[in-house]
């Protein structure tokens, strides 16, 4: 079967496909707060990292900022028809925490509240479940004045917002996550300095991480207080598997020190430790762990939320003296972000979580594909082949792992709209549904009337 046979936007779903996902699957589809939302001066949100770190010349593509992105704050309810179009089932945002505490701690602002509430009861009147990220990297800048998550306090104020929201929205939500990414919070943001705060010291990353877990452990109990009965509360972590193109000593090293990071949030989650070796491979001291501590990370989830997008691929080199990524691994089609499109990457980190944790279900809260959009300014067609076999082959992926026994519930493409690609700004497309960001048209793309069809055909074939 070529390319073309199953991205059109009206083929026919191979049967094995649809036979792969059980009943009740979940199809939907994510965004985050910071990425969307745009109003960031409006109705009392305080600023977050983000809106200093992308302020900050030099840190972002042309120096784009989420003052606008693709204004989902005022224009939720299009785009929440948009979904339905999609025959989406689902919806996972974020919440923005400074719109709801603009200090991060002390004073609610309703206003922040009702927008989510809005949000909520517009989803659901469309029979479109939500599922609530608290917090998808947007810190109040307040609290990053006061150390951020470098301090403990933090882990204790993110526990008291987690039960703001869930006083007013657990009655309605069902699917909540803690955190998104906890990886590239510490990584990112505070490692390499590529995301806000912008903290280039590696020596900060283990307290980083462990205090976003703590955050997580103490948020749980609350979050549970104030869901209703049948809620499911987890938290999503990325994962990039490694491989050896061969099995030289270094490459089998290298690929070792992959897995560890890959283990880096999960271990603690499910076993209440942290990866032998993990620290010593970043070369840094491990973090400050209190009595205590791990077993309140390893607080039982109903779910784990997997994102995957890539993998990465080792070699030795000449001599075989040592081993590094291969950058262009010869046959591969890449991503606009350079990212390899690799689907069995997906099956195999579902079926090792499965077998490494058991966790009770899985559910894929994101996946999807950076390509080049070519819109020609008037029409209302936006051909994107390359997204759509990307999804088609990545779900499929989805599907063999579900067939090797992975519990999995649902899919999420990342993302459901272009947006803000952090420090690459609006210079990376990754929505089935193109914006047009200077009219903030939208048009969905043959990606997404692709998923529409996935999806319509799926209902078809359950019921
Ligand atoms: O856009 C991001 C998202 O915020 C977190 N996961 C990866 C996506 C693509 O880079």
């Amino acid at each position: 079967m070529s390319i073309l046979d199953h991205t059109h936007p009206q083929a026919s779903a191979d049967a094995d496909l649809l036979r792969y996902f059980p009943k009740d699957f979940v199809w939907g589809a994510a965004t985050s707060s910071y990425q969307v939302e745009g109003a960031v001066n409006e109705d009392g949100r305080g600023p977050s990292i983000w809106d200093q770190f992308s302020a900050t010349p030099g840190k972002t593509y042309q120096g784009h900022t989420g003052e606008v992105a693709a204004d989902h704050y005022h224009r939720f309810k299009e785009d929440i028809a948009l979904m339905k179009s999609l025959n989406l089932g689902a919806y996972r945002f974020s919440l923005s925490w400074s719109r709801i505490l603009p200090q991060g701690t002390g004073a609610v602002n309703q206003a922040g509240l009702d927008f989510y509430e809005r949000l909520v009861d517009a989803l659901l009147a469309q029979d479109i479940a939500p599922m609530a990220t608290l917090y998808h990297w947007d810190l109040p800048l307040a609290l990053h004045e006061k150390g951020g998550w470098l301090k403990r306090d933090t882990a204790q104020a993110f526990a008291d917002y987690a039960e703001i929201v869930a006083r007013r929205l657990g009655d309605r939500v069902t699917w909540w996550q803690t955190h998104n990414e906890p990886w590239c919070i510490a990584y990112q943001g505070y490692g390499i300095g590529i995301h806000a705060p912008g903290l280039k010291d590696m020596s900060l990353v283990p307290t980083v991480g462990h205090n976003v877990l703590l955050s997580h452990g103490l948020a749980m109990p609350r979050l549970r207080a104030h869901v209703r009965p049948g809620a499911q509360v987890g938290i999503t972590l990325n994962f990039t598997p490694g491989y050896g193109a061969d099995e030289q000593p270094s490459t089998l090293a290298e690929v070792g020190k992959a897995a560890r990071a890959d283990r880096w949030f999960s271990d603690p989650l499910f076993k209440g430790v942290y990866p032998d070796g993990f620290f010593a491979d970043l070369g840094v001291a491990p973090p400050l762990i209190k009595d205590g501590d791990m077993a309140l990370i390893s607080t039982p989830i109903d779910f784990l939320g997997v994102n995957n997008y890539t993998r990465t691929l080792f070699q030795a080199t000449g001599d075989g003296s040592r081993s590094k990524k291969v950058d262009l691994v010869q046959g591969s089609l890449y991503t606009d972000l350079h990212w390899e499109v690799y689907p069995p990457a997906m099956r195999d980190v579902l079926v090792w979580l499965h077998k490494e944790y058991a966790p009770k279900m899985m559910l894929i809260t994101e996946n999807g594909a950076a390509f080049v959009d070519d819109w020609d300014g008037s029409s209302d067609h936006i051909h994107d082949p390359l997204r759509t076999a990307y999804l088609h082959d990545y779900i499929r992926a989805v599907g063999e792992a579900i067939q090797q026994g992975a519990s999995v519930g649902g899919y999420f493409t990342w993302s459901l709209l272009d947006n803000y690609e952090w420090m690459d700004g609006y210079s990376k497309r990754f929505g089935m549904v193109y914006i047009d960001f200077p009219t903030q048209r939208r048009i969905i793309k043959d990606s997404g009337l692709w998923y529409a069809n996935f999806i319509r055909q799926y209902k078809m074939h359950q019921s």
